[in-house]
């Protein structure tokens, strides 16, 4: 696979357009990300227009194939995991709790954050030490809310050793069907700032409920390689909003919503806010609402690995949101 990454220049603030400016605007910012989608992958366009819909993601579901045992599957890091739980918890509330990483895996990972440059806001021209955060701020005057390594990572032997985890697969192909398939491995950092602005929030996807629209069906495995408290920006996921979905949020081409309108249909029980201990792993259905929070005091440094049913985008692989 080809993972050379595009040039990413000026990305973070057509994404703040995208997010902020007027609905034609921000439709309009993005044309060139979504011509390079379609060129790359053509069906990509029935899925963008139809996936949002119930009608047209329960037509898509239909095509889910078997599962097929894997030879493998002994060989998990996550000894007590049992996979027929955590389908059945994704069926009925889209989201299970409770994978554990073992701690020579998270330290492994987090000691590879700590010796490694991120950069700022998806961002490749704001490169900086995570530790020297405050500083990269001053240099680049402007706030930093988020650090990731994109393809960096795929140098970290414990990171690969999660991607490539039987588990994860299995569960993907339980779930999502037999075509289940590897689309996304990113790492990353939420750090406190009190500057960030809106449309900062919205490029790391933080603050604000939206569902993720990069197929048709999907899967999201985060794991938290520090501790996460209510001060580090836990992951908040809507509870049973992967199966059910208002009309008005079907029909627009917007993916993010306030918490108003989407605690008015799932109701105000329905939000989980997962915090735990380094190496606590979770799953979820990104179709349903959710969001990360920004850490109010300690940066959170947190992995995903996400599977689909389509050709994985080049862009997305390691969390790019927006080419020029
Ligand atoms: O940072 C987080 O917890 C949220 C990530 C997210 O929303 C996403 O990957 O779609």
């Amino acid at each position: 696979m080809n993972l050379a990454a595009p040039d990413n220049s000026g990305a973070a603030s057509l994404e703040a357009i995208a997010r902020n400016g007027s609905l034609l605007r921000r439709i309009a910012v993005r044309i060139p990300t979504y011509m390079t989608d379609l060129r790359e992958n053509p069906a990509w366009l029935p899925m963008f227009m139809l996936a949002r819909t119930m009608p047209g993601r329960r037509m898509h579901w239909l095509g889910a194939r078997r599962a097929r045992p894997l030879e493998n599957a002994e060989e998990t890091m996550f000894a007590s995991a049992d996979r027929g739980r955590a389908v059945q918890a994704l069926r009925s509330e889209g989201l299970f709790s409770g994978l554990m990483l073992p701690r020579a895996i998270h330290e492994e990972i987090a000691a590879f954050a700590n010796r490694t440059p991120c950069f700022g806001n998806f961002d490749r021209r704001l490169e900086f030490m995570p530790q020297e955060h405050a500083e990269a701020e001053r240099r680049f005057g402007r706030s930093l809310l988020s650090g990731h390594y994109f393809e960096r990572i795929l140098d970290c032997p414990a990171a690969l050793a999660i991607q490539k985890d039987p588990l994860l697969l299995d569960i993907a192909q339980h779930y999502l069907g037999g075509q289940a398939k590897l689309i996304t491995t990113r790492v990353w950092w939420s750090f406190p700032t009190g500057k960030a602005s809106d449309a900062d929030k919205n490029l790391a996807s933080l603050g604000k409920y939206h569902f993720d629209l990069d197929d048709w069906r999907m899967l999201k495995f985060f794991f938290y390689l520090v501790p996460v408290d209510a001060g580090t920006g836990p992951h908040v996921y809507v509870r049973g909003s992967h199966r059910r979905r208002a009309l008005k949020h079907q029909l627009t081409l917007l993916v993010g919503h306030s918490a108003e309108e989407v605690l008015g249909v799932y109701g105000p029980q329905s939000p989980v806010t997962l915090t735990g201990e380094a190496g606590l792993g979770f799953v979820e259905d990104p179709f349903g609402f959710h969001m990360g929070t920004v850490p109010a005091h300690t940066p959170r440094l947190m992995m995903e690995v996400g599977f689909g049913v389509s050709k994985p985008s080049r862009r997305r692989f390691h969390g790019e949101p927006v080419i020029r």
